[in-house]
């Protein structure tokens, strides 16, 4: 059998309270990323951070693509929801939030200004793949819980690549928040993510 890490997905400022694209209650996941770290820390598991990190010009940002936030438009070839301006590289609204302890290695994504990237392994056109498969596969690591911000995007897409790579995929549940631009957009990507073989898992579940 191998081994485990915990993912934490984009749990940086801009996704939180008072952030640029904040995702409603999405401080909420701190305390249950916490909590999993420091399980994580005593087994000696490995705790990855994810960062959204976009140069200012990233076209998924609605001014640099003459669209409306919130609206679907299309990126070189690739159908993209128009952002407000978030998590640019370095920035305050890039950085972890406060309270979240500190995790092993970051994987950045998002950096190309062409296209978007939700998936922690790949960009949205699925031709660049971050280092963190092979990080994972080096280490032994079969078995991935995941949680984070946000639910219905980058959340959604990391946990259906990881699957598809062949990891077994535990969502922590109660880790998560979406950015429902439709209010509905979270539980249909949680449904998504479980009839793709995601087991839906509750911090509360573990004892201590
Ligand atoms: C995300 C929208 C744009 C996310 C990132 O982290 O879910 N959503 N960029
Ligand atoms: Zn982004």
């Amino acid at each position: 059998m191998g081994k485990k890490a915990l993912i934490l997905v984009d749990i940086q400022n801009d996704f939180c309270e008072g952030g640029a694209l904040a995702v409603k209650d999405g401080d909420l996941v701190v305390p249950v990323a916490n909590k999993l770290i420091s399980l994580f820390n005593q087994n000696s598991d490995l705790v990855i951070g994810t960062k959204d990190w976009h140069p200012a010009s990233h076209k998924s940002f609605a001014i640099n693509s003459n669209g409306n936030i919130g609206e679907l438009g299309e990126l070189n070839g690739l159908p993209q929801v128009w952002w407000p301006v978030h998590c640019v590289e370095n920035e305050y609204g890039s950085k972890f939030h406060k309270n979240l302890k500190g995790v092993d290695l970051t994987i950045f994504k998002g950096q190309d200004p062409e296209v978007d990237s939700y998936s922690a392994f790949f960009d949205n056109g699925k031709k660049h793949k971050t280092d963190l498969d092979k990080v994972l596969k080096d280490k032994g690591i079969d078995t991935l819980y995941i949680m984070g911000l946000a639910t219905d995007y980058c959340v959604k897409f990391t946990v259906l690549d990881a699957l598809e790579l062949g990891y077994k995929v535990y969502l922590v549940e109660d880790g998560c928040r979406g950015v429902n631009i439709s209010c509905d957009d979270s539980i249909k990507a949680i449904e998504t993510m479980k009839n793709s073989g995601a087991i839906i898992f509750n911090s509360n579940d573990l004892k201590a």
